[in-house]
């Protein structure tokens, strides 16, 4: 499908002012995973901006569409795109991390808007079944997206969640996993290889896609698209850069644990072309 320009300009400008906030609180808080939080800021833009049914006023209302970040250590990324949103004020988010602010380091269902507290890795999909099963036993048409890591394809956990969503035929579920290669301490390819990711969905009964996770118009497509086969639930393999955005973090392992000092900010920042 062919979208506007000034369609997906305005994502790219969203999108620009979520890395900003991403950035700017890791370097306030002096917080880890920067580079894991700007892989998925593109994916979580085009959810929140386009395709789930949320409103902001009321984040709980029973009918809305539910997202679930089971890497919770990228959570900087959700609150900046829930405040955006104007799920909650944006002036909370200078509070990430500091004691007593609801805005924890990894992400936490006391925040308005997020439905799971996640960080221990390999949860997230199995909390997503069971609210599918949920919403197809209480005949809702609510959708569950989840947005997973490659590292979390590691856990036996991911795979046991992975056989039950086709077995109980959860089509309003959709598992995007944020393929961006990279873990903690190395490369996927060298700490435990996960290729063909895709295939391996698709045996265990998902209907899958593979899209780039920063290009709007494919992201759009995929989600738009979802359910990609009625009565089988949906996994968007994204192949995404971890630290996309600023250069200097793009692909560089050192900005999973590391968070930009005052220079690095300034020069962040002036990449994007947003102000300080
Ligand atoms: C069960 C569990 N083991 C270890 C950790 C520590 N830990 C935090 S992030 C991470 C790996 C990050 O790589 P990946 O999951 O691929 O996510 P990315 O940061 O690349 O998006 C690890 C091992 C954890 N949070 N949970």
């Amino acid at each position: 499908m062919s979208y506007l320009s000034e369609e997906l300009n305005s994502l790219q400008n969203l999108s620009r002012q979520i890395r900003a906030h991403v950035l700017r609180m890791s370097h306030q808080a002096k917080s880890s995973h920067v580079g894991s939080s700007l892989s998925i800021v593109d994916l979580l833009t085009a959810l929140y901006d386009r395709i789930m049914r949320l409103n902001p006023a009321i984040p709980d209302a029973p009918d809305r569409d539910r997202f679930i970040l089971s890497k919770g250590h990228a959570c900087a990324a959700v609150y900046a795109v829930l405040a955006e949103k104007g799920v909650f004020p944006k002036d909370w988010l200078a509070t990430y991390h500091e004691e007593g602010s609801l805005l924890t380091r990894h992400i936490t269902h006391t925040v308005p808007g997020v439905e799971a507290s996640t960080g221990s890795l390999g949860h997230g999909l199995a909390i997503g079944c069971g609210m599918a099963l949920a919403a197809v036993q209480d005949g809702q048409n609510y959708r569950i997206f989840m947005l997973l890591s490659d590292g979390e394809c590691d856990e036996g956990s991911t795979w046991e969640a992975a056989l039950f969503a086709p077995h109980h035929k959860l089509d309003n579920l959709v598992a995007i996993v944020d393929y961006n290669k990279l873990q903690a301490f190395g490369k996927v390819k060298e700490v435990l290889d996960l290729d063909p990711l895709a295939a391996k969905w698709q045996a265990f009964g998902w209907a899958v896609r593979e899209i780039d996770g920063h290009d709007f118009g494919q992201i759009l497509d995929a989600l738009t698209s979802v359910p990609l086969v009625t009565g089988k639930p949906t996994c968007i393999v994204a192949h995404t850069v971890k630290g996309k955005g600023v250069s200097f973090m793009e692909n560089e392992l050192a900005w999973h644990y590391k968070p930009p000092d005052k220079e690095e900010l300034s020069q962040a920042l002036q990449e994007l072309g947003v102000s300080e």
